[in-house]
């Protein structure tokens, strides 16, 4: 297989898919031509068990598709280093939201929309179970009013708890600019993925990042998903600046109203929880505690000695009976 070559000119070539719906892919060549491409036949190797057989990130063989000049066929795909994924209702399956990615950005506001520390709970917990590092994002930080106002006060008692259990929380406001060197650095020479719910500001987060990029801001995201089954992925998008060898790729994940952690067994909940990891399987009814009314148990002590916060353990216990149950009422 001669890589180097185009398939405009019949040979094949190898790239990255940037965009994808379900039978659609757009396709970075090499040679920096992007080509539309379908899969080559009915089965591509590797994408079984997916909603979408593939995502912004994977690393693709394509040749060209001598029936439709000035596009291509995807004949093969490389082993995914990272799978990030959630547990699609609708289609009752696994979603991929990106294949290959460094680092997933939670994204969350401490208002407007309110701070939903739930869904950031899921989000971090699909992102190590997929052993990708997390950062959490706080966006509309000029929205902390500084005041002793009940509602700031638990946010900051909230990020401080997360902090504390290992995460790194990143204050930024994607309006004022505040926090987008740090936010840079961080994500030099990595593929990201963005992850919030809708209103949090990512599209405007990309856009502050990148000048030039064109990406709507605005509330067309709950829309754009709704009734939506083909699920359009947005496009990755280089940030300029890199210094480094590696190029910068981020990614949005629009319309994701609530998000339901994939791939995790109810039983394994405690394990991707990172300040209750240490504690598994150290109940007095070890593994098969359901961590709520036994006594001995090493999750209920922990909460009551304040080393697991009460919100975390009411976190824990919805995300395991959402699991167990397959139970998606809010
Ligand atoms: N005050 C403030 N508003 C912001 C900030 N970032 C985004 N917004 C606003 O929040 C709304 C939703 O932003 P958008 O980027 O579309 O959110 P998305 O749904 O997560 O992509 C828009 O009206 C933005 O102007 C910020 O840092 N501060
Ligand atoms: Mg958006
Ligand atoms: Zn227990």
């Amino acid at each position: 297989m001669k890589s180097e070559n185009s398939p405009h000119d019949d040979g094949y070539s190898s790239g990255m898919v940037i965009r994808g719906s379900r039978n659609i892919f757009t396709v970075l060549l090499e040679d920096e031509t992007v080509l539309e491409c379908r899969i080559k036949g009915k089965v591509l190797k590797g994408v079984e068990g997916y909603y979408n057989p593939l995502a912004p990130g994977d690393r693709v063989s394509v040749e060209a598709d001598p029936l439709h000049p000035g596009t291509g066929k995807i004949t093969a795909l490389e082993k995914r280093r990272t799978v990030f994924t959630r547990f699609n209702q609708k289609g009752s399956s696994s979603q991929l939201l990106a294949a290959n990615a460094d680092l997933v950005l939670c994204v969350t506001t401490p208002a407007s929309p309110p701070f939903r520390p739930r869904f950031l709970d899921r989000a971090l917990l699909q992102a190590d179970a997929a052993g990708i590092p997390p950062l959490i994002v706080v966006n509309k930080s000029d929205l902390f009013t500084g005041d002793t106002v009940s509602d700031d006060l638990d946010v900051d008692e909230r990020l401080e708890d997360f902090r504390r259990i290992g995460y790194t929380v990143l204050n930024v406001s994607a309006k004022t600019g505040e926090g987008l060197d740090e936010l840079r650095s961080l994500l030099e020479g990595k593929f990201s993925v963005l992850v919030g719910q809708s209103g949090v500001g990512k599209s405007s987060l990309i856009n502050a990042l990148l000048p030039f990029s064109n990406i709507r801001v605005g509330a067309i995201n709950e829309k754009y998903d709704r009734g939506n089954h083909t699920t359009t992925q947005a496009a990755m998008v280089e940030l300029p600046g890199s210094e480094n060898e590696k190029r910068t790729w981020i990614i949005d994940t629009p319309g994701i109203r609530r998000f339901v952690p994939d791939g995790v067994k109810a039983g394994e909940t405690i394990l991707y929880l990172r300040e209750f990891a240490p504690l598994a399987g150290k109940c007095t009814y070890g593994l098969s505690c359901s961590h709520r009314v036994e006594p001995g148990c090493k999750i209920m002590e922990a909460v009551a000695a304040g080393v697991i916060h009460e919100d975390r353990y009411e976190s824990f216990l919805r995300i395991q009976d959402e699991l167990e149950g397959k139970n998606y009422v809010d």
